[in-house]
């Protein structure tokens, strides 16, 4: 007697999400129609390479779709891309909403497409639900992201999850924007800014003002509201010296109230100049004992476990070498800082280098902050290797605007017209579509 078997078809299915909405229940029931849905959902380091941050955890974001009715069984996805789940599972195929056609999720699709079919498999692109409760739930969850107790503790988060967290100076909505949304695929690997670094020097030269701590806190609090209104990522503030400590402690308990992850203080005194002069201009470092006393006071009018306060070390700046620099590391630390920022301002980086490898092998735990604008040849990668934690991108968005805005000026004075720039800018539909409406 000849016994029928009929095996069921695979198809598959990666979530990223934190909300399950009409889009999502109506992949589900097209995907049923094609067989056995298996759903997968991405890790927290996966997502935060081309996505939002999850406000929910993994366990949360797993238990969504357990209890969703057509899927059959839940894997865990650890990158975006799919090959190691196309190996395991083999599916017949991959259902995804049609919104992957294009922007850089066009790469993930076209890498599935590649890997189904070397064995007959085929994507099912769904068209893409976008309806009011859709754009409400987005929004929604746009902002949740962006609420002061989310976005505080997402640095102390993404340390964790990221082999080196990678700030970008922002100092308006709109450069602010730039570190929100701008994600790249390059050689099927993804990449995008993780924090935002509200910059004295950048902040202060958008408003046309020397980097000298003249710029007061009211109006650098509008800069980080500005910043705040359009972003959902973690911000981590310049506060130059911190100033008097009787006036940081207020500085600390405002910052965290706002939701801002940490502040980077620098153990200087007196009229701060930016630190990349180095001694060309007169500067005062800090006694240790002073900053020590600074960093302490901060640490106990903070209310949070999630607010951090960094202490930045002006030793190599100033030419006290090296000793000096990892002697004030260690009382810094021992003052209660929750991360050291180690600044220099030479071509090369070996000092930076071996400040991180020296403080690494008595301290493997405090995280180092780095700043490589006087010597960018030095790779994330590298900085990583060496123990450091954070990289921040601390002006280049204000030195690329500044040369295109000139040369767009001069070119205007020069041709007594606008024709010779026009190839050059942003169309204005673009400009006019830049900024979503609520
Ligand atoms: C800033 O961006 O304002 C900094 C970094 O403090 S630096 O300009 O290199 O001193
Ligand atoms: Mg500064």
């Amino acid at each position: 007697m000849q016994v029928e078997t009929t095996m069921k078809k695979t198809i598959y299915t990666c979530f990223c999400t934190d909300v399950i909405h009409a889009g999502h229940l109506n992949i589900i029931q097209e995907a049923q129609k094609y067989g056995e849905v298996i759903a997968g959902v991405l890790t927290d380091e996966a997502m935060i390479r081309f996505n939002r941050f999850p406000t929910i955890s993994f366990e949360e974001r797993m238990a969504l779709l357990r209890n969703l009715e057509g899927v059959s069984r839940i894997v865990v996805q650890n990158s975006p891309l799919y090959d190691e789940i196309i190996r395991e599972l083999h599916p017949e195929y991959v259902i995804h909403g049609d919104n992957w056609i294009s922007g850089p999720t066009r790469a993930i699709r076209d890498n599935v497409a590649a890997l189904l079919a070397e064995y007959g498999g085929q994507v099912v692109d769904v068209p893409y639900t976008y309806n009011e409760e859709v754009r409400r739930i987005d929004r929604r969850m746009k902002e949740r992201a962006a609420m002061p107790e989310f976005r505080r503790r997402r640095l102390r988060q993404l340390i964790r999850l990221r082999p080196i967290v990678k700030a970008l100076e922002v100092h308006s909505g709109l450069t602010g924007l730039i570190a929100e949304k701008t994600i790249v695929e390059h050689n099927g690997a993804f990449d995008q800014f993780d924090a935002m670094w509200i910059s004295s020097l950048c902040d202060s030269t958008a408003k046309g003002k020397p980097d000298i701590e003249l710029v007061d806190m009211t109006s650098r609090f509008r800069t980080i509201n500005d910043v705040m209104e359009v972003t959902t990522k973690p911000i981590i503030f310049d506060g130059d010296t911190g100033g008097l400590i009787e006036h940081f402690v207020y500085t600390v308990r405002s910052l965290e109230r706002m939701g801002v992850s940490a502040i980077i203080i620098e153990d200087k005194v007196g009229l701060k100049k930016n630190s990349l002069f180095g001694t060309a201009v007169e500067q005062t470092q800090d006694t240790v004992e002073h900053f020590c006393e600074k960093i302490r006071m901060g640490k106990r009018v903070q209310l949070t476990e999630d607010f951090m306060i960094i202490a930045r070390i002006e030793s190599l700046i100033l030419e006290q070498g090296m000793e000096d620099a990892l002697f004030r590391a260690r009382a810094y630390r021992q003052a209660g800082a929750d991360g050291i920022m180690i600044h220099s301002r030479k071509e090369s980086p070996a000092e930076i280098v071996e400040f991180c490898r020296r403080f690494r092998q008595e301290d493997s735990a405090t995280p180092i902050v780095v700043v490589p604008s006087s010597f960018p040849s030095i790779t994330e990668e590298e900085l990583a290797a060496q123990g450091a934690n954070l990289v921040i991108y601390a002006n280049q968005l204000t030195r690329s605007a500044f040369p295109a805005m000139e040369q767009t000026a001069k070119d205007i004075l020069k041709y007594h017209r606008a024709q010779e720039v026009d190839e050059r800018l942003m169309p204005i539909k673009e400009i006019l579509t830049l900024i979503d409406a609520l």
